[in-house]
This record gives C-alpha cells, sequence and structure tokens, in this order.
C-alpha cells in the first residue's frame, strides 16, 4: 500500500503540465494504468495548442481517444504517445481508452486565459 501511494505521488509529479519550446505546444502528461487514468481531469487554457503526452503503464494496449478533440491513437505497452488538440474554446471534452472494457475516461477542462 505504502508502495502504491508512492508510485501515485511520483505520478502526480511528472503529470505537471509545461511548455514544449519547439512546437510552443503545452504538453499535458497522464498516464494509464490497470485503473484508469492519472490524472482523469486535466486543465488546459483555451487558444493554446496542445499536446496530451500519455504513458500506457497498464497490462495491456490502449487506444487514447477523443470525439471531443477528434484524435485516436493505439498505444502499447510501456509506450509514450503524443496526441495533438486545440486551439480550444472554453468548455470540458472527454477522452477515453477505446480498448478499455472498464470503460476508462478522462477530462480536459479548458479556461478563459
Ligand atoms: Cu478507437
Amino acid at each position: 500500500m505504502k508502495v502504491l501511494l508512492a508510485v501515485g505521488f511520483l505520478l502526480l509529479l511528472f503529470a505537471l503540465p509545461s511548455v514544449d519550446e519547439i512546437s510552443e505546444r503545452t504538453v499535458l502528461p497522464i498516464t494509464l494504468t490497470d485503473s484508469g487514468f492519472l490524472p482523469n481531469e486535466l486543465t488546459a487554457f483555451a487558444g493554446k495548442k496542445l499536446n496530451i503526452r500519455m504513458t500506457n503503464i497498464s497490462s495491456r494496449v490502449a487506444e487514447l481517444e477523443s470525439y471531443d478533440m477528434k484524435f485516436e491513437k493505439i498505444t502499447p505497452q510501456g509506450k509514450t504517445v503524443s496526441v495533438f488538440a486545440g486551439p480550444l474554446r472554453p468548455g470540458k471534452y472527454r477522452f477515453f481508452d477505446d480498448y478499455s472494457l472498464s470503460g476508462y475516461s478522462g477530462w480536459l477542462t479548458v479556461r478563459e486565459e
């Protein structure tokens, strides 16, 4: 249990948004675990180009998908993929793992800067 808490804490530390200097995209890191997305709530500013960068540490292949943001990307175990979105208007945008039988999903909240 203590180890799980420590791992969760470390994943949250790495989950802080940053800006990629070259593409000027805001990078939003998330991790897919066997119990869902971590974190499963992201926030970003309106009008920015975004890069949602997912690392799949679950025990199976995943597909990061969003109808709202129009992306879909297969992600093998242990791999990290980037999907691009934005600039977006303020609102809530859903993303999900299309291969998850448990319906794992998360939300991106976009706010006015
Ligand atoms: Cu799909």
